[in-house]
């Protein structure tokens, strides 16, 4: 009968609170208030072999345990750890997709209109009485009718998003670093291709070396003083200074923002601005979703130390082998 009860598991930080009640009744949790590995005592980091964390880890946390086996991270995009790193130590990474594809799509669709048509600012015109005192809210210049949604990133989120997009009546481009066979939409090579040729552009690509600040000055300029720049993604995909710049400028119409560069931390001039809508990283924040998200890392830890393979092992394990645990903890 395997015994999980005997396998110590750091949970690296603050952390779903459904989430942390499900490893607690698995495994041997070991929690740390913050993501700082001198918080954990010496002599008890020999004994962690697994991790469940969400956010960053540094390889240097990572290699003060030397008996770790395994990350479950709790979130789909999993920049915040390195895997490649992990699997030349010989360490598995699993991370949550699928689960949370539909909820940030969702999302990403609301932050569409609401950056369009000005709803945020519209909603306070009439909780306000505004609308008694001065009469109806402007007209926005910006429309969701006739306009064309450019995606970076056509994956598992960028698809769902295209698929809403799509029976909203929007004309759908996209760029990824390879050019899907399965889609009907018309592929870019490059970003900056994909900014000239469109009215929004949306970013649901992953954070990392690959895509840092590639939305940029130039990109921004291609997508023109009507063209919206909405990010679901990752905010180190976005060179934000420049985004600041082309916002006060009018180089661009507006932006909705999901994501930030230094998040909790916003730029008060990107937040004094009035043609944003900032929302707080919620894409995939409904209780229904982290709880699935949650019982995801835990299926994959357990899974793990059965011997059993890995419901979502991201690609620098899967490349590495790094699967399934040679056996089962007895
Ligand atoms: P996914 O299925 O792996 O899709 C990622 C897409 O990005 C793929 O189509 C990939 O295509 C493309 N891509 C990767 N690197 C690229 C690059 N350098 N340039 C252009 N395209 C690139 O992942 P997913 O499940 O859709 O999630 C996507 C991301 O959304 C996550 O990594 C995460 O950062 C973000 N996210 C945010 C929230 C939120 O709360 N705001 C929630 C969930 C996810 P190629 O490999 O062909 O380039
Ligand atoms: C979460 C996310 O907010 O899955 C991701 O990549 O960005 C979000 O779903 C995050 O991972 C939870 O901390």
């Amino acid at each position: 009968m395997t015994d999980l009860r005997t396998v110590p598991l750091l949970v690296f930080g603050p952390y779903n609170e459904d989430g942390l009640a499900g490893l607690r009744d698995v495994f041997d949790v070991r929690q740390i208030e913050r993501r700082d590995i001198a918080l954990v005592p010496e002599s008890d980091r020999p004994a962690i072999r697994a991790i469940a964390m969400a956010g960053h880890l540094p390889n240097e946390a990572m290699d003060l345990l030397p008996n770790l086996e395994i990350i479950g991270h709790f979130g789909v995009g999993y920049d915040g750890v390195d895997a490649a790193h992990a699997a030349s130590r010989g360490v598995a990474v699993t991370n949550t997709p699928d689960v949370l594809t539909e909820e940030v799509a969702d999302t990403a669709l609301a932050l569409v209109l609401m950056t369009v048509r000005d709803l945020v600012r519209a909603e306070h015109h009439a909780r306000s009485g505004e609308w008694e005192r001065s009469g109806p809210y402007p007209l926005t210049p910006l429309s969701l009718r006739g306009r064309r949604l450019g995606i970076m990133g056509l994956g598992r989120i960028g698809l769902a998003i295209a698929k809403r997009a799509e029976s909203f009546g929007l004309a759908i481009d996209y760029h990824n670093r390879t050019q899907r066979t399965d889609v009907p939409y018309r592929y870019h090579e490059s970003l900056l291709e994909l900014a000239a040729a469109v009215d929004i552009l949306l970013v649901a690509a992953p954070g990392g070396a690959g895509t840092e600040r590639a939305v940029n000055a130039a990109v921004l300029s291609a997508l023109g003083p009507k063209g919206v720049f909405v990010n679901i993604g990752r905010g180190s995909s976005v060179d934000e200074p420049a985004l600041i710049e082309a916002l006060e400028t009018g180089a661009i119409a507006a932006a909705g923002l999901d994501v930030f560069a230094d998040e909790p931390r916003i730029p008060e001039r990107l937040r004094a601005l009035s043609n944003t809508v900032l929302l707080p990283h919620v894409a995939s924040a409904s209780r229904d979703t982290r709880i699935a998200m949650g019982s995801l890392v835990t299926e994959n830890l357990k899974r793990w130390f059965g011997g059993e393979a890995l419901t979502s092992p991201v690609p620098e394990s899967e490349k590495a082998g790094l699967v399934r645990r040679r056996e089962a903890v007895r």
